[in-house]
């Protein structure tokens, strides 16, 4: 029953139900989170490859595999791509599949919003990836470290278009990041179902709040950055010319006032699906559920004080460094609570060795080594020594790998049944797990015994004799290992995805709400609205303890559903902005038709929110399935 009433719109809403152009104008964030899913996943064996191709060429000294150039390429673009196109897509794919169904919510509060985030997403990726269609010798695949330091930035030292690209896709990106991030808070703000006060909410949807809640503050600071500098580069604008009276350590402070709460984007949401995994395989209740919403909260704050330790070596002076050191060792007490709040909940609890649970021991055991070596940065005497070296790179490895990696293939695992309606294989997955942590730990741990033998980060060779030769051999052997555990979970996919789609509701035994649901859902999510009484109520509505009301729906009768209409004005709300950067690219080149490209990117931005703005509501009303 779609809606032909007259609209203003250029575009009349789509219908297709399947096939290629649902997808492209999708507005369900079941669909968005396995578009999301999918891209994250392939953007992180990119980033794999092009970090097999530098531990390729220095798993041995005076290797030539790739010119010093392109090694520069190699490590700046491995980083954004993970970060960037890789683990927070991932994240962002959790968050826009469960959201919604452990709130017990319809859909995210803006179902077209959601697919503009994605969609610019995508075209931001393409477009930072873009120069390496023109070759890395010309300088124009990034290749400034992903923060980007000025003053390799400047035009003087980078005339290649790397840093444009690498300056206007992350500017593209942020713009979708920051519009989840709004999307997401008034999400669980708004559409909690009734009874779910704040502190009955699952955890991963607090890690989903505090983690929007720091988009939306630390983003800004990184897009003035990145706009100075493309100012800078294109209009010789000088904020980071120190010839010119510009500063160094200025767009060091813009990037790091973003950077550090960065890494907590890339941890908390994978703290929240640890806290989601562990108490379903240990079947138990979380230990210290409010000190665990506390501490997320507080890193959340904690996590804007102490952006100076990543420039101790700058010459701030003691004063600064002190403070710094002693906000950044603070730190650690609320993300030890979480630690010890993760092992209480599985002492004692009947633990099930499943693959997702491997994965979040896995999580602790590496991630509590990736914290403590942050702990001994932290000491900027200590961090005079290690800065620069392969120590820090171990460090972040640790957390990143070791920390959202992991939490993210325990998600997989345990959530798979779910998404795809089809179990994944164990077997497969405990041999996934037992190659990717040994090969992780096997690369990355003789990084800390690098870095303290004084190997710089960011070298392309190094010469025989320094006693680096067999750390740097056994890390490239780990990341055979380690690539092998990604086939082994690649394979797993394919063969599960042959499979017939017979997975069960509950396979796991769920204490949120989406087990209540068939797996896949149905498109409309809940046919009837649940009613939540307690924390956990699923597994208390299952398990009951005493006589308590864990869980109840709040009309007997099933309505009938409205479904909002697709719609391509979000794909082509993102395309605007992506074909202005091209602009922006070729102004940069100095390029006749670059005034005309920007104008057309605006035209196509305006156009597309006229479309928005009255294509009308559309959509279908759906009867929903007898609910049980
Ligand atoms: C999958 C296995 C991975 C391997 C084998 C690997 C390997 C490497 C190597 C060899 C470097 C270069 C170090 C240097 O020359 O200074 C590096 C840098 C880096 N990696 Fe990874 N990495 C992996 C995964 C990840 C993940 C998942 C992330 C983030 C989520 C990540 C983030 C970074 C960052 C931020 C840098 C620093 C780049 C820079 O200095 O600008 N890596 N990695
Ligand atoms: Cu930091």
């Amino acid at each position: 029953m779609a809606t032909a009433a007259k609209t203003l719109g250029f575009i009349p809403r789509p219908t297709a139900q399947r096939g290629f152009w649902s997808w492209v104008a999708t507005v369900d964030h079941k669909r968005i989170g396995i578009m999301y899913g999918v891209t994250g996943f392939f953007f992180f064996l990119v980033g794999g490859l092009e970090a097999w191709i530098m531990r390729l060429q220095l798993a041995r000294p005076g290797l030539e595999v790739v010119t010093a150039r392109t090694f520069n390429a190699l490590f700046t673009m491995h980083a954004t791509t993970m970060i960037f196109l890789g683990v927070m897509p991932l994240l962002s794919a959790f968050m826009n599949y469960f959201l919604p169904l452990m709130i017990g919510a319809r859909d995210v509060a803006f179902p077209r919003l959601n697919a503009f985030s994605y969609w610019i997403y995508l075209f931001g990726a393409l477009f930072i990836n873009a120069g390496w269609l023109m070759g890395t010798a010309g300088g124009h695949v990034p290749d400034i470290g992903w923060f980007g330091y000025a003053n390799l930035t400047s035009v003087q030292f980078t005339s290649g278009l790397g840093p444009d690209f690498w300056t206007l896709g992350l500017l593209l990106l942020g713009i979708g990041t920051l519009v989840s991030g709004f999307n997401f808070i008034v999400t669980i703000l708004n559409m909690r179902a009734p009874g779910m006060t704040l502190m009955k909410m699952p955890v991963f949807v607090w890690t989903t709040l505090v983690t929007s809640a720091i988009i939306i503050f630390a983003f800004p600071s990184v897009t003035v950055a990145l706009i100075m500098l493309m100012f800078d580069r294109t209009f010789a604008a000088n904020f980071f010319e120190v010839l010119r009276g510009g500063s160094v350590v200025f767009y060091q402070h813009l990037f790091w006032t973003f950077g550090h709460p960065e890494v907590y984007i890339l941890i908390l949401p994978a703290m929240g699906i640890i806290s989601e995994v562990i108490p379903v395989h240990a079947r138990k209740m979380l230990f210290g559920y409010s000190v665990m919403v506390f501490s997320t909260a507080l890193i959340g704050f904690m996590g804007f004080t102490v952006w100076s330790h990543h420039m101790f070596t700058v010459g701030m002076g003691p004063v600064v460094n002190s403070i710094f050191s002693l906000t950044t060792m603070a730190i650690a007490v609320p993300t030890g609570v979480k630690i010890f709040n993760w092992l209480s909940t599985m002492w004692g609890g009947q633990i099930r060795f499943t693959a997702a649970m491997l994965f979040a021991i896995g999580f602790i055991a590496s991630f509590t080594i990736g914290g403590l070596s942050g702990f001994m940065h932290a000491a900027a005497p200590s961090d005079a020594q290690q800065h620069d070296t392969y120590f820090v790179v171990a460090h972040f490895h640790y957390v990143l790998i070791g920390g959202s990696i992991f939490a993210i293939l325990s998600g997989i695992h345990h959530w798979f049944p779910k998404v795809f309606g089809r179990m994944l294989d164990e077997r497969l997955g405990r041999w996934s797990f037992a190659l990717i942590f040994t090969g992780f730990h096997t690369f990355a741990f003789p990084f800390h015994i690098l870095g303290l033998l004084g190997m710089p980060r960011r070298i392309y060779t190094y010469a025989p004799g320094l006693g680096w030769e067999n750390w740097n051999l056994l890390s490239t052997v780990g990341v055979f290992i380690l690539a092998a555990g990604v086939l082994v979970l690649i394979a797993n996919f394919i063969v599960t995805m042959r499979k017939p789609m017979d997975a069960p509701a509950d396979p796991w035994d769920g204490r949120t709400l989406e087990w209540t649901l068939p797996s896949p859902p149905p498109a409309y999510n809940f046919a009837r609205v649940p009613v939540v009484h307690l924390r956990d109520a699923f597994w208390f509505h299952k398990h009951p303890e005493g006589n308590e009301r864990a869980l109840e729906y709040e009309s007997p009768q099933p309505a009938p559903i409205h479904l909002p209409g697709p719609s391509l004005m979000p794909i082509l709300l993102a395309l605007g902005p992506t074909v202005a950067a091209v602009g922006m690219l070729f102004l940069r080149m100095r390029e006749a038709y670059a005034v005309p490209v920007i104008v057309a990117g605006f035209v196509i931005t305006l156009l597309a929110l006229w479309g928005w703005a009255f294509e009308g509501e559309g959509g279908t009303l759906v009867e929903p399935e007898g609910a049980d």
